[in-house]
C-alpha cells in the first residue's frame, strides 16, 4: 500500500512538472529596412516587406504569437506640400500631409512607434511578413524615406526545458519508491 502511495505521489509530481514546463517567453524583435534613403514621388511609391523569417528572427508558426507591433518611419522633406499614406499589405494604415521641410533645410520627421491594429497584427501572424508601402496620394512633390522599422512583441511557447525544482521533487518521489521497494525486499 505504501508503495502505491509513493507511486501516486511520483505521478502527481510528474504531472505538475509537465505543467511547469509549459511556459511562454515574451521577446521584442525589430526588423529594419535598408539604411539608404529612398526617394518617393507621385509616380513611385516606397515598398518594403518586413520579414521576421530571414535571419532577423526565426518566426515559428504555431509556436510564436505576435501580440503587438509598432511601425517607425523617418521621412526627410526638402519642400513642397504632399499628402501621403502608409499601406500595410495594401490596406491603409496611416495618413498625413504637408510634412515639414524646405529646400534650404531638409527636415527629418519621425513617425515613431505607430501601433498596429488587431487586423494588421493578425496578418503579420500568418507568416511573419508585412509589406509597407508609402505613397503620395495628393499634391505635388516628393520626399525621402530615410528608414523604416517594425518592432514586434512575440510570445513563444517553450516546453522543452524542465524546471529544476520540479525535477528535484520528481527525483525525491522516485527515491521514495526505490526506498519502499528496498524495505519490502
Ligand atoms: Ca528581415
Ligand atoms: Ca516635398
Ligand atoms: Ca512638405
Amino acid at each position: 500500500m505504501k508503495q502505491y502511495k509513493n507511486f501516486a505521489a511520483a505521478a502527481l509530481l510528474l504531472a505538475s512538472s509537465a505543467f511547469a514546463n509549459a511556459a511562454v517567453i515574451t521577446s521584442y524583435v525589430t526588423d529594419t529596412a535598408s539604411a539608404s534613403a529612398v526617394k518617393v514621388t507621385d509616380s513611385k511609391p516606397y515598398n518594403f516587406t518586413f520579414d521576421f523569417n530571414d535571419g532577423t528572427f526565426d518566426f515559428i508558426k504555431g509556436k510564436d504569437t505576435i501580440s503587438a507591433a509598432w511601425l517607425t518611419v523617418n521621412l526627410s522633406d526638402d519642400g513642397g506640400s504632399e499628402t501621403f499614406k502608409f499601406f500595410l499589405n495594401s490596406a491603409e494604415f496611416f495618413n498625413d500631409k504637408n510634412i515639414e521641410g524646405s529646400n534650404k533645410a531638409p527636415v527629418v520627421t519621425t513617425y515613431s512607434e505607430l501601433a498596429l491594429g488587431k487586423d494588421f497584427v493578425a496578418t503579420l501572424n500568418k507568416d511573419g511578413k508585412l509589406n509597407l508601402s508609402i505613397a503620395i496620394t495628393a499634391g505635388n512633390g516628393n520626399f525621402s524615406v530615410v528608414s523604416s522599422s517594425l518592432r514586434a512583441e512575440v510570445q513563444r511557447e517553450v516546453g522543452e526545458v524542465p524546471e529544476p525544482m520540479s525535477v528535484a521533487l520528481l527525483g525525491l518521489g522516485l527515491a521514495g519508491i526505490a526506498g519502499s521497494r528496498r524495505r519490502k525486499a
